[in-house]
């Protein structure tokens, strides 16, 4: 790294103590942006790069209520956000154990860059709670969101900040938020929030959009490289939202998953993965991916998920969460033969794990191009909303499907010009970056 970077990166790790994932986030978008600022120093000339790494704004805030036994619970929620250069603060809101503020900001941050590849006006933003809605009741749950929304509406907007789903919050918890919203305010502000039900402002297609994405993204490199998802053997991990849908478009393009996985461990089907059962068990009953083998017990259970990359495959799809496959999983994956990586889920593989991918000239789509299909479908729907129209499923999936190409086309055409072909985390990381870099010097010293 230069030495103005690597300031740069000292005070943010100074700055934001214990917060490893996001110094994780920041370092790998700074380090790919070495030469950007050798080639224009108008960059730092504007500060751009303190001010990058800064929240525009930070929300902590206490979320009360009560379990179905009486008793008084407490979680903690967030909301950050991070940069609205090009539009409102855009991103999803997590509701998980291990959330606090390093989680929040490392997303936070990645959806600047990513929201700014998709085309779209949006900024950057992300937010949820600790809060576990595992093992919680419809009722609980219910609570917990209005209770969260009793505080996180004064701070969003349709033209401030909308939020989303992420790991842990999907239609229900979107419905039960948007509920209390609109009773708050006494306004249907359909675009306040996106992932909403069919029935009320919700887009067709944002459910299955950022699985479909990765998807289409991972073809069009696979394409490049004259090769198709027609009999690859695929391996997703996570069995959540992104990762049904990821199977699902792999299947439909002649793929077949052999393994899925959730965080108690993962299922190997070599016949291929019956999706039908997955969706029952996560969709529908909200159970366990172990349960699979009560349907189909010629496949195999083991109780590790990150064993996962253990199984041979062409393709992997890792669709669960951060860090999730390490270097020894890549070194794993690369002897076993992969030939192409995507990352559906946000930073899923470490630094070490991308090094052995990227040196072993594996196809690799990171993160933020790779899932950036879901937060692009979000914008689609506020198109929607803002217009009182609600488009088909083809006509948004023929718009997701472009702008997953384009994403494409611009990270790699980006990483050509900087002098490095084929490298889509310096193309990404680039592209996103000067999209957002230039706005702030255009709208000066905010
Ligand atoms: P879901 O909550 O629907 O599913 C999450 C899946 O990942 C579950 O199978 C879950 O298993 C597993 N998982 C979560 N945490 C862990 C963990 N610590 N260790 C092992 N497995 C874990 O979330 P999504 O599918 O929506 O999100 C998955 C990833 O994709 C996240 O990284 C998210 O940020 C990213 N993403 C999501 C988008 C969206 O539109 N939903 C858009 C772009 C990115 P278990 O049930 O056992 O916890
Ligand atoms: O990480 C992400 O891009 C998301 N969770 C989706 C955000 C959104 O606003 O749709």
């Amino acid at each position: 790294m230069s030495n103005y970077i690597e300031e740069v990166m000292t005070k943010v790790v100074e700055r934001n103590p214990g917060e490893a994932e996001f110094h994780q986030a920041v370092k790998e978008v700074l380090e790919s942006l070495e030469p950007v600022f050798e080639k224009h120093p108008e960059y730092r000339e504007a500060g751009i790069l303190e001010r990058i790494v800064e929240p525009e704004r930070q929300i902590i805030f206490r979320v009360p209520w009560v379990d179905d036994e009486g008793n008084v619970k407490v979680n903690r929620g967030f909301r950050i956000e991070f940069n609205s250069a090009i539009g409102p603060y855009k991103g999803g809101l997590r509701f998980h154990p291990s959330v606090y503020t390093g989680i929040i900001k490392f997303l936070g941050f990645e959806q600047i860059f990513k929201n700014a590849l998709t085309g779209r006006p949006i900024g950057g933003g992300k937010g949820g709670s600790d809060f576990d809605p595992k093992g919680k009741s419809d009722g609980e749950v219910m609570r917990f969101c209005q209770s969260f929304m009793t505080e996180l509406y004064r701070h969003i907007g349709p033209n401030t900040d909308v939020p989303a789903g992420d790991i842990g919050v999907g239609g229900r918890e979107i419905g039960y938020m948007f509920g209390q919203y609109k009773r708050i305010k006494n306004s249907f502000d359909a675009g306040v929030l996106t992932g909403k039900g069919l029935n009320w402002g919700g887009s067709l297609a944002r459910t299955e959009a950022t699985g479909y994405g990765l998807v289409y993204i991972v073809d069009e490199m696979l394409k490049d490289n004259s090769q198709s998802f027609e009999g690859k053997t695929v391996v997703v991990s996570g069995s959540g939202n992104v990762a049904i849908y990821a199977t699902q478009k792999v299947q439909e393009l002649g793929g077949k998953v052999v393994a899925v996985s959730d965080s108690g461990g993962y299922v190997y089907d070599p016949e291929g993965i019956k999706l039908d059962t997955v969706r029952r068990i996560k969709e529908v009953e909200r159970g366990r991916i172990k349960e699979y083998l009560e349907s189909h017990p010629e496949a195999e259970y083991v109780a590790d998920s990150t064993a996962i990359w253990n199984v041979k495959c062409d393709v992997a799809l890792p669709c669960a969460t951060q860090n999730e496959l390490d270097e020894d999983a890549a070194k794993t994956l690369v002897e076993n033969g992969v030939i192409a990586v995507g990352e559906g889920a946000n930073m899923p593989c470490t630094p070490e794990a991308v090094e052995v991918i990227q040196d072993n000239s594996i196809l690799y789509v990171p993160g933020k191009a790779a899932n950036a299909g879901g937060v692009a479908t979000s914008a689609l729907e506020m198109t929607q909303n803002a217009m009182w129209d609600a488009w088909t499923f083809e006509e948004v999936d023929v718009k997701l499907k472009d702008i997953m190409v384009n994403i494409y086309k611009t990270a790699s055409k980006t990483a050509k010009e900087y002098g490095m072909e084929g490298d889509l985390v310096a193309g990404a990381n680039i592209a996103g970056f000067l999209k957002v870099a230039d706005t702030m010097i255009d709208q000066g010293v905010i």
